[in-house]
């Protein structure tokens, strides 16, 4: 059970529970939120992953040809920040006061445009990447990490963002910062985040969550050296 929400306001938990995604090293993706919401709400769960080379047989059994998805007792949906929402709610991590859920979801979108973002070409081309690399770190990430940061100070005095109680954008947001400090982004510098210490600070106090240290023990974050040249 999550510290947002009593166990009575949650919602009824399915008997089975498939979270369907890649298997990333532990870094961030769509699918890495809710696996965490589910984890700290003590919410059983299948946790599906598969490699890309598996992906090309699975792809056609989901809605949209696209991950994360969630079979919920044999019926499987779709888009991960409806499920995150889902999950969040399930587990009490997802507020039922509608005005503080608007400051979650305002969260959770933003965070969807920075993914976006930063999948926006997954290629071969390296002077393609190159060049997105550098309007990630020259314009995205300025503007939705660094126009979070500023939207924390109005959300509550932290370290989580939403009237310092533990929800699904916390997590959300830990699993971009993840993603962003594994490496795994080159030609995007490793400190790139030190200048929002509000940002880093979610990330810290969810990332020092017994049961969070307890899953990434089980699942190690994979460390890269990005390549910067
Ligand atoms: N709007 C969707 C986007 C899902 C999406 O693009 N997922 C990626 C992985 S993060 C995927 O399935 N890529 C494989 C493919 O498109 O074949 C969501 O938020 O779930």
């Amino acid at each position: 059970m999550g510290q947002g929400q009593s166990r009575s306001e949650a919602g009824k938990i399915p008997s089975s529970l498939k979270l369907s995604y890649f298997d990333l090293g532990g870094r961030g993706g769509r699918g890495e939120p809710s696996r965490l919401a589910l984890v700290l709400s003590n919410i059983e769960f299948e946790d599906y992953r598969f490699s890309y080379v598996e992906w090309q047989s699975i792809k056609p059994t989901t809605p949209y040809g696209a991950v994360p998805t969630l079979t919920i007792d044999g019926k499987q949906v779709a888009q991960s920040c409806a499920i995150l929402r889902y999950v969040g709610k399930l587990g009490g991590l997802y507020p039922s006061d509608p005005y503080e859920a608007l400051f979650v979801d305002e969260i959770i979108e933003t965070m969807n445009d920075l993914n976006v973002a930063t999948y926006s070409y997954l290629g071969p081309d390296v002077e393609r990447i190159k060049e997105q690399r550098k309007e990630l770190v020259e314009m995205h990430l300025p503007r939705f990490i660094g126009g979070l940061e500023k939207r924390l100070a109005e959300f509550g005095d932290g370290p989580f963002a939403v009237n310092g109680k533990l929800s699904v954008a916390d997590l959300v947001v830990t699993c971009v910062v993840n993603s962003y400090l594994s490496g795994v982004y080159d030609y995007v510098p490793l400190d790139i985040l030190e200048k929002y210490p509000k940002v880093l600070a979610i990330h810290k106090a969810v990332m020092e969550l017994p049961k969070v240290v307890e899953w990434y023990e089980k699942h190690p974050i994979e460390m890269k050296t990005p390549k910067m040249e």
